[in-house]
């Protein structure tokens, strides 16, 4: 069964729709159905966390930068953050629905790579 909330994730969306699961609506285009299902309880549109990676060469005061300006923290969470992710390997920027969760991801991935830095940036479900 699928409900709607579940085709508000674009990769389980692709992959309902590639497998031509029951969101086929059969017309050979591989066009999902609409999903008419709905839920006795409706459920919050689901969360993903913005997870930072660590690197080797990626500066410190850089990822500082990048956590001001895209995930609003000020100074001293942005070194807090930094740290962590520097000491334990992955840390969490925020946690957002998912289409602001990939904006961000991709604002961090163009920014580090307009400035040939290495850092990487992901999202998970949270
Ligand atoms: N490990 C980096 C250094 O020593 C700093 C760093 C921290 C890099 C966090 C990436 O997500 C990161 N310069």
């Amino acid at each position: 069964m699928i409900f709607s909330a579940d085709l508000e994730f674009p990769p389980l969306r692709r992959a309902i729709r590639a497998a031509g699961d029951e969101g086929d609506s059969g017309d050979g285009q591989g066009q999902i159905g609409i999903a008419t299902k709905t839920r006795a309880k409706p459920k919050k549109p689901s969360q993903f966390k913005v997870l930072m990676l660590n690197d080797d060469y990626t500066p410190m005061e850089f990822v500082v930068m990048v956590l001001k300006r895209f995930f609003n923290m000020d100074l001293e969470q942005a070194t807090r953050v930094m740290l962590h992710v520097h000491q334990r390997g992955v840390g969490v920027c925020g946690i957002y629905p998912y289409e602001i969760a990939e904006t961000k991801v991709n604002q961090v991935m163009d920014f580090a790579r307009q400035n040939q830095h290495p850092l990487q940036c992901t999202l998970e479900k949270a």
